[in-house]
């Protein structure tokens, strides 16, 4: 049984560990619900010192998921979508709110000049 369970940490830890940062029950690997300094050693460029934000030697979920965040900010898998959206339209492509047949008033070349 345990086993199996480690191959299963293994494996998880093992395809996880190019793409997403590793989990608080990833790290965990005692299971007592706290992160060692020892524990936290296995996650690359975390400052136990930095994260640990009450200084009892041990970094708790929220201590360990706002390090993680700040080690790996959420948005930088994604690509910026805005800038994409706001690029204009060709001016040759008709505006699909004004219909072809309104004729607006031009004036005509001969008219007389102010
Ligand atoms: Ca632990
Ligand atoms: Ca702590």
């Amino acid at each position: 049984m345990r086993i199996i369970l480690l191959s299963i940490l293994l494996l998880v830890a093992f395809s996880a560990f190019a793409a997403t940062p590793l989990t608080f029950e990833e790290v965990d690997t005692d299971g007592d619900g706290l992160v060692s300094a020892d524990e936290a050693a296995s996650v690359e460029g975390l400052d136990f010192n930095a994260a640990d934000g009450d200084n009892d030697g041990t970094l708790s979920v929220d201590e360990y998921d706002i390090a993680i965040e700040t080690l790996h900010p959420p948005a930088t898998t994604l690509p910026p979508a805005e800038p994409a959206l706001i690029i204009p339209s060709s001016p040759a492509a008709p505006t699909p709110s004004v219909p072809p047949t309104v004729s607006t008033p031009v004036p005509s070349p001969n008219a007389p000049k102010p």
